[in-house]
């Protein structure tokens, strides 16, 4: 029984998924070190904050991961069987995998991401653009078992995790993801993913701390959406964002830390903050290909190909199950 059960009781929330969101906040809260999982950054606002980032000088992963699948996408399709059934886990935009979609002959696309609305959304435009494609948007968290619809049961399944969501899990649970994905996807299935690459710590120090601030906006909107979802009465302008490169661990760690000591509440729980203690938000992992090639044969994948930039800021890989 979780420790919050009556407080999650009394709050009546309206669905499972903020039921969730607050069982998580509350627990993750409650640590030491306190934290909260990144994957509630993507509200509606966190959408649009995410997207806005995605444009940002600073901010290289998005439009070299976008430069790799376009100059390379011919050769990514040889890995593709015809008629394959795509599965995309966290489907934002659908920038990235429309380059796929020009370069394959795909039966069907399975975008499955936590946020509905921008889900829908961006299907309701993919079919405009992608008229002979079948189009199946899940909204579900794709880091929890979900079900994929009947009709692709029978087609060749290819996974696709782009944007180095892979970095947000930790090693191990990099693993465990990577390896229920293979089971998920079945027998001869491929993956296609993007993998963001160990560089000079500037460079992924300036990445996360932007000149315009639209990260920090990005890390702090998920105390306002506490506020709104869940009944918090976090001040924002008490807290600022700060982002560093954990050398020794080869990650990027985001944090929200309290400007002052104050006590906040979340449902009818209150939490105390002393002045400069930190919310550990967001690690991102960074890869070189070999510590990749190890974690993707740990989870039982291959790595057939792979593809980086002139310059090896970013990485895409073709992995074939077993
Ligand atoms: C979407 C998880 C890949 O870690 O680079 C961007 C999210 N966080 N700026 C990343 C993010 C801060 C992004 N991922």
């Amino acid at each position: 029984m979780n420790v919050h059960a009556s407080a999650l009781a009394e709050a009546h929330l309206p669905d499972e998924q903020t039921t969730a969101f607050a069982r998580d906040a509350l627990d993750n809260l409650s640590r030491r070190p306190k934290r909260l999982s990144p994957k509630y950054f993507y509200d509606a606002a966190g959408s649009e904050l995410f997207e806005a980032i995605t444009q940002l000088p600073e901010y290289y992963p998005t439009r070299t991961e976008l430069s790799i699948l376009r100059d390379r996408g011919s050769e990514i399709a040889t890995i593709i069987p015809n008629g394959a059934a795509l599965v995309e886990f966290g489907a934002g935009a659908t920038t990235k995998v429309r380059l796929l979609l020009k370069n394959c002959e795909f039966g069907a696309y399975v975008p499955v991401d936590i946020s509905g609305n921008f889900l829908n959304a961006q299907a309701v435009a993919l079919r405009k653009d992608f008229p002979a494609l079948d189009v199946y948007p899940v909204t579900a968290d794709f880091t929890a078992p979900f079900v994929l619809p009947d009709t692709i049961s029978a087609m060749p399944k290819v996974g696709f995790f782009p944007g180095s969501t892979l970095g947000n899990f930790e090693p191990d649970e990099a693993c465990g993801f990577l390896r229920s994905a293979r089971e998920f996807l079945g027998e001869g299935a491929r993956m296609i993913i993007g993998v963001d690459l160990e560089k000079d710590e500037r460079v992924l120090h300036d990445a996360y701390n932007d000149s315009a601030g639209v990260t920090a906006r990005f890390n702090l909107n998920l105390l306002a959406r506490i506020n709104r979802e869940l009944g918090g009465n976090f001040d924002t302008s008490a807290f600022r964002h700060r982002a560093i490169y954990n050398s020794e661990s080869r990650r990027i760690e985001m944090h929200l830390i309290s400007t002052k000591a104050q006590k906040v509440r979340v449902l009818d729980r209150s939490f105390s903050f002393r002045p400069g203690e930190s919310i550990h938000t967001e690690s991102s992992y960074k890869y070189n290909l070999e510590r990749f090639t190890a974690l993707a044969y740990r989870s039982g994948w291959t790595r057939r190909e792979s593809w980086t930039d002139a310059e090896r800021m970013f990485s895409v890989h073709a992995l074939v199950a077993g």
